[in-house]
């Protein structure tokens, strides 16, 4: 069946304190370890290539801003943890993120944090959990790249994630085949 596409276009990207934070039209973060698959689930849930992937870790490095359906915004944030990057790179990008959305009081609707499923959920996802809910900003977690669980360990794996999650939302996902787009877009998209 043919996904309908989402009205989304790239608006910008920035490095720091800008009007686009003060713009009041809710805001959509897409956070999680580098190389997660947050550019690609963006693309996945508009239907087009919007945000920029790649195979190789650390291709996303400001905050960019895609605005959807003209009401609210996606924000696809740098991944965090790339241990390539220097000792410097991690701290820029650690205070980067912190600032957005712990202190620049930029429109909240939702965080998607998105872990990977073949992975499980590590310490830097933990950490974010805990941020999240000290922070009160509503959240969903996203057990990405399902398709590279085979169906013997599938159960197994999403039984350990969602464990671990304590009763969190979780929606179990694949960008590349589409599965829980549907149920991650009405949770996004809701008024
Ligand atoms: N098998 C599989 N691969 C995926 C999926 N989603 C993303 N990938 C791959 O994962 C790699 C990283 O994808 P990105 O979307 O660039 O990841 P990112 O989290 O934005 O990475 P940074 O911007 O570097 O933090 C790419 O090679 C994607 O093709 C998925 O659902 N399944
Ligand atoms: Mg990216």
């Amino acid at each position: 069946m043919p996904q309908p596409q989402l009205d989304a276009m790239y608006v910008k990207s920035i490095n720091g304190t800008d009007d686009i934070i003060k713009d009041n039209r809710p805001k959509v973060t897409f956070l999680g370890r580098s190389n997660v698959g947050k550019s690609s689930l963006i693309n996945s849930l508009v239907g087009k290539q919007l945000a920029r992937s790649s195979s190789r870790p650390g291709k996303t490095v400001k905050l960019d801003f895609f605005l959807v359906e003209q009401r609210l915004f996606f924000v696809d944030l740098p991944g965090y943890g790339f241990a390539k990057r220097s000792h410097e790179a991690l701290e820029h990008y650690r205070k980067l993120i912190a600032w957005y959305l712990f202190r620049s009081e930029v429109n909240h609707k939702i965080a998607i944090l998105i872990i990977d499923a073949k992975v499980g959920v590590t310490d830097y996802d933990r950490e974010s959990v805990m941020l999240l809910t000290n922070a009160n900003i509503p959240f969903v977690v996203v057990a990405n790249k399902v398709d590279k669980l085979k169906m013997g360990d599938r159960h197994k794996q999403l039984e350990f994630i969602r464990e671990e999650m304590d009763g969190l939302p979780l929606v179990v996902y694949s960008s590349f085949t589409l599965e829980g787009r549907g149920e991650l877009l009405n949770i996004i998209m809701r008024k």
